[in-house]
């Protein structure tokens, strides 16, 4: 049996409540030892009782609510106390330090989650999505959480599992029961349209999860340009806070400044650089190394230009050296006189950071150019896990090298075998993996009689 865990479950720091949670089946028993109010061994399950914790030496340490959730019903399926106690830092730990001392565990990071799952409460997508929900920084990203919560994840898996399933089944019929006549023979020709199918519907979910990603992590976005354009204002301006520091000095910004902003839903991963140019000073020469790295990684540039000054080659040069990349040219202080030759560019937006309406224009420019306007429209289909795209993409490489073996006529033991692992890389999406689950679901599903 598994020991009894205990942890806060709240935020560490000062707050007006804080949670202390314990799960195992000696969970009560322990509660009880530290508690002074009603017999917590005797009272129902999912109630809540007032009272105080005290010490060993039966001083009191606060005024508490304990609430009592008996097995199975509950997250982790075992007994589950939580003991709701003042915020403070120092009465939070002391509580937890005396149900250690009573025969409490400190939990590891997600263990409550890991017994949820080992305990068959919930699914491998759906423990993924309690930290997902926790990590969750826009509207979307806690819709998709929620999805995966709800089990609608593993429902689609499922799904696909189950089509899969049916032809390994129909396949294993026509081997070992070749007599068996109420089924129709399966042949590779019959194989082909249903494993074409399958792949069209992996397909779709595949392409789409490059935009739940996006949801999720963000858009990795640097800020690229020659000295003093401009960049550490803009980073500024769009988060709406003095982060960086802004000089007239060329050369202010030596290291990356990074800040995270919602834009329209969005997520961007901003990364303000060193202005590039040639330079002597050898912390600034760094920070220009470390701006071409930024930019080889970064999934979204702006190009920020200055409206005032004529270009010069190094403009010219990160113009063409980012043209393969996704980005945004921002020709920055139009408040001051024209002297850039805008005739170089085919598209830019002109701005003054000064403008707020202009950090709008480059806003809307960023919502365009990463085309996620409609992500209210989000379904169960969004998978934004990287763990689940790999194995929907594993899972699809075999499907696709039984479509092809079934082309060729290939015979159709060896098509099985492509099916059975494009089945086994979709359990592992929910955590189901073993061999005796095929054999328990394929005779779950067939009925033969014998
Ligand atoms: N007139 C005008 N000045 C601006 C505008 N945006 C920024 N500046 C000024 O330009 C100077 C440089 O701005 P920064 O944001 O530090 O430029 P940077 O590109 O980060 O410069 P480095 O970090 O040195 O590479 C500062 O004095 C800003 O106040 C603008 O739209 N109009
Ligand atoms: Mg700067």
């Amino acid at each position: 049996m598994l020991d009894t865990i205990a942890a806060i479950s709240t935020a560490f720091g000062k707050g007006a409540l804080s949670i202390v949670r314990m799960s195992g089946s000696e969970a009560i028993e322990i509660a009880n030892k530290v508690f002074r109010g009603k017999n917590l061994k005797k009272v129902k399950s999912h109630t809540v009782h007032y009272g105080h914790i005290i010490n060993e030496n039966k001083e009191i340490i606060d005024e508490v609510l304990v609430t009592v959730f008996k097995a199975p019903k509950t997250f982790t399926r075992e007994d589950v106390v939580e003991i709701s106690c003042h915020g403070g830092i120092f009465v939070t730990n002391k509580i937890l330090e005396l149900l250690l001392s009573s025969g409490a565990r400190l939990a590891e990071p997600g263990e409550f989650t890991k017994r949820a799952f080992m305990n068959g409460r919930i699914d491998l997508t759906q423990a993924e999505a309690v930290s997902d929900l926790i990590e969750a920084r826009t509207q979307s990203s806690l819709k998709m959480a929620n999805m995966g919560l709800r089990g609608d994840i593993r429902k689609l898996i499922e799904s696909f599992r189950s089509d899969i399933l049916t032809c390994i089944a129909r396949i294993e019929v026509n081997i070992d029961y070749p007599e068996y006549e109420d089924e129709e023979e399966i042949t590779t020709g019959l194989l082909i349209p249903i494993i074409t199918k399958l792949l069209k519907s992996i397909d779709e979910i595949i392409e789409k999860s490059e935009t739940s990603q996006i949801i999720k992590e963000g858009i990795d976005t640097a800020i690229i340009g020659k000295p003093n354009v401009g960049k550490s204002s803009l980073l500024n301006s769009l988060l709406r806070q003095n982060k960086a520091i802004v000089t007239n000095i060329a050369g202010t910004t030596r290291d990356v400044v990074e800040g995270v902003v919602n834009v329209g839903g969005v997520i961007l991963n901003l990364i303000d650089t060193a202005g590039i140019r040639e330079t002597k000073d050898v912390v600034e020469r760094i920070g220009v190394e470390k701006t071409k790295e930024v930019l080889k990684d970064a999934q979204l540039v702006i190009l920020v230009f200055d409206y005032s000054s004529e270009l010069e080659p190094q403009d010219l040069e990160l113009l063409e050296s980012t043209k393969d990349k996704t980005r945004i040219i921002v020709i920055n202080k139009s408040d001051l006189n024209k002297k850039i030759d805008l005739s170089v560019f085919d598209d830019y937006i002109l701005i003054s950071t000064f403008n707020h309406e202009d950090i709008e224009k480059v806003e809307n420019k960023i919502k365009e150019i990463t085309n996620i306007s409609d992500i209210t429209e989000i379904d169960s289909t969004y998978i934004g896990n990287a763990r689940h795209i790999a194995k929907l993409k594993e899972a699809k490489r075999h499907l696709e090298s039984g479509l092809s073996s079934a082309e060729v006529g290939e015979v159709i033991d060896m098509i099985n075998i492509d099916l059975t692992l494009a089945w086994q890389a979709l359990g592992e999406i929910i955590g189901e993996n073993n061999p005796e689950a095929l054999l328990d679901e394929l005779f779950s599903k067939f009925c033969l009689g014998k």
